[in-house]
């Protein structure tokens, strides 16, 4: 008996998988807790794939009381048949990486991104994932561990469980804890991700459960109104300046829906998606859309007498003032770009997504004009501001130098080698002064902040931007700043990889690291995508034990555990803040790179961060707390 091709086939499959397990980063992105998610989301765009193919109205996600996660679908039920080389169709999904388009010609198969890598990379992830599968008249099951199949098939077949009239496919699979730092479900994204696709697929019903709470929460996410619902929830809270308008259509084979409404705010809110794929960074259908609409309030505006010949057109900016929309195309062969991947590229969108908005925007505001007025009303707004910002820049780089010793605040570092130079934003004089002896100035560089710039917080940008230490942090980031994605910003630029903002653990503290958050969303946005922002986590407790190591401890869990495992009587030094620390302290505590505690600012989407942009800047004071807090406690430890 030679080798067959059934043992040929599962060799190079499980060396496929292996891949996997030895950099699951490459195929999720990270091993943290969106990582994790993302496992969630993976299974769970195969049954909206079904949907979107015409086959199932109903997806089940639950997360089980073990922690495990089953989603399951009422969809036409995954091939369980024979496949090519003896191997059950079912089995090529969950062993094979990229299996997932060769069985359906579903043209809306997903691509993008750290989507649609495949069932195989959850699977190859998971200590254990069941699959179930009703198809003509069986319920069929198979199983896995860590990615290999557990179960041995009689002439290729799965074993039957039993009869059913029905059809779908059911997946459960515990994620596995030697890959991912922590497995416990992130319930508040995961509800988000399915609120989101509940919006995108109106016909779709998903009924989300959580087992693990004592109570298990039931929600049942469905949205017949689609993306205008999503664009009147987003706005339920602001003053809207008329109804959501909706238009769809189709051009070179490229659907196009797209949801807009105007409110009375200052900043806009546009989000694409590309076959459901949440398209972070944009990309030609985002392109599409906002030239059209720039061109199209722009011939209003001078065909309606409001822009005179000697004005100059609104820019881009302006026309997208207090502007919240949903752009979501379907194209049959997407393609990502960008650093997350989550940029669209399909040079055909543009000019699709642009087409179909100007015909369709020009037959709507042909017929109401009331509307078009109040909308060409939030630009003139916008403009206005601009050119008084744009004086107020103007002034600002003409009127003061910015050699970074020019005020003395700034202790730059000697490299100049951005990949390794890191600057520290330290809250306070004093704590600035210890961290400036401590420092290794080879490569960190100290820019101290005095709590006294709490007074602007709730000022308008522009008094920010006028107050001369954050001047200084924009300069010595070297990247300049700009509103919105993009524009005069050139991350190339930046000069720190790392920018650790290091303040004290209490409300000022959080005020300051707010402060600054809040400065970069608005302004930097990519330092924060790109995943140069730190925050620094000083110790909380000193420990000096009758006999033994003195020991460092960065929360209270640290403490519960220290007193639980040491048997000794101890003197327990708290520090109140960075202040307390002399120069060498705070080098072993929170400089030293080897032995530091940072957690790295994440930020899921560009929505969240534009909420969360709102949150910060809004004047209630208890939801931006929350925010502080929990982005601590979710985000990356840097190690
Ligand atoms: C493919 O074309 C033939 C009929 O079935 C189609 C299919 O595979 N449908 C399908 C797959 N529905 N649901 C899935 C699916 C669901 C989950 C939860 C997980 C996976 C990997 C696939």
């Amino acid at each position: 008996m030679g080798k067959n091709t059934y043992d040929a086939e599962s060799i190079t499959v499980l060396e496929g998988l292996e891949a996997v397990r030895k950099r699951p980063g490459m195929y999720i992105g990270s091993v943290s807790t969106r990582g994790l998610n993302h496992l969630v989301y993976e299974i769970l765009d195969n049954s909206v794939d079904e949907h979107l193919a015409g086959y199932c109205t109903e997806i089940h996600v639950t997360l089980e009381a073990d922690g495990s996660a089953t989603v399951s679908d009422n969809g036409r039920g995954i091939p369980v048949g024979m496949h090519k080389k003896g191997i059950s169709a079912e089995r090529l999904v969950f062993t094979t990486l990229h299996a997932g388009g060769k069985f359906d010609n579903n043209a809306y198969k997903t691509s993008g991104g750290l989507h649609g890598v495949g069932s195989s990379v959850v699977n190859a992830l998971s200590t254990y994932l069941t699959v179930r599968v009703k198809t003509g008249g069986f319920i069929y099951e198979d199983k896995y561990e860590r990615g290999n199949p557990v179960i041995e098939l009689e002439k290729g077949l799965l074993p039957v469980l039993g009869k059913t009239k029905e059809t779908g496919t059911w997946v459960n699979f515990l994620p596995d804890d030697t890959i991912f730092d922590k497995i416990r479900f992130k319930e508040d994204d995961i509800k988000n991700r399915l609120h989101e696709t509940a919006y995108l697929n109106p016909g779709l019903t998903i009924f989300y459960e959580d087992k693990r709470k004592e109570e298990p929460e039931k929600i049942t996410f469905h949205e017949p109104d689609g993306i205008i619902g999503y664009i009147k929830d987003m706005n339920k809270t602001s003053e809207a300046v008329h109804d959501v308008i909706f238009f769809k259509g189709k051009s070179d084979n490229i659907e196009i829906e797209v949801a807009f409404q105007f409110i009375n705010e200052f900043h806009e809110n546009v989000m694409g998606f590309c076959n459901n794929i949440y398209t972070l960074e944009g990309g030609t259908h985002i392109t599409g859309f906002k030239t059209a609409f720039t061109n199209i309030i722009n011939t209003y505006a001078r065909e309606l007498g409001i822009l005179k010949d000697k004005d100059q057109n609104f820019t881009g900016t302006d026309v997208r003032n207090g502007l919240t929309a949903v752009v979501s195309i379907k194209h049959s062969d997407p393609r990502f770009e960008g650093q997350t991947k989550t940029k669209l590229d399909n040079q055909d969108a543009s000019k699709a997504v642009s087409k179909v908005t100007n015909d369709e925007l020009v037959r709507y505001f042909d017929r109401n004009v009331e509307i078009l007025k109040n909308i060409i009303a939030c630009a003139e707004k916008a403009a206005k501001l601009r050119k008084s910002e744009e004086k107020a820049k103007t002034n600002m780089l003409t009127k003061q130098k910015f050699s970074f010793d020019s005020n003395g605040k700034l202790s730059n570092c000697e490299s100049k080698d951005a990949s390794k130079c890191e600057i520290f934003i330290v809250e306070g004089d004093s704590a600035g002064g210890s961290a400036k002896m401590a420092r290794n100035r080879m490569y960190q560089a100290i820019l101290p902040i005095r709590g006294k710039i709490l007074n602007v917080e709730k000022a308008s940008i522009d008094k920010v931007l006028a107050n001369a230490e954050i001047k200084t942090m924009i300069y010595a980031f070297g990247c300049g700043f700009s509103e919105g994605y993009g524009n005069d910003f050139d991350i190339t630029k930046l000069r720190y990889d790392k920018i650790i903002i290091m303040a004290d653990a209490d409300v000022d503290g959080a005020h300051i690291s707010t402060l600054l958050l809040t400065l970069f969303f608005r302004f930097m946005p990519e330092l924060i995508y790109e995943g140069h922002v730190y925050i620094a986590m000083p110790p909380l407790y000193k420990v000096i034990p009758s006999k033994g190591e003195e020991e460092y401890l960065y929360n209270d869990e640290a403490l519960e555990k220290y007193k639980a495992t040491h048997n000794v009587s101890y003197k327990l030094q708290r520090y109140k803040g960075l202040g307390e620390m002399d120069p060498e302290q705070l080098w072993e505590t929170t400089l030293d790179p080897a032995r530091r505690l940072l957690k790295r600012v994440e930020i899921d989407d560009a929505k969240r961060a534009s909420e969360v942009t709102e949150l910060l800047m809004g004047l209630e004071v208890p939801p931006r707390r929350t925010f502080i807090y929990e982005n601590a406690n979710e985000a990356e430890l840097d190690v």
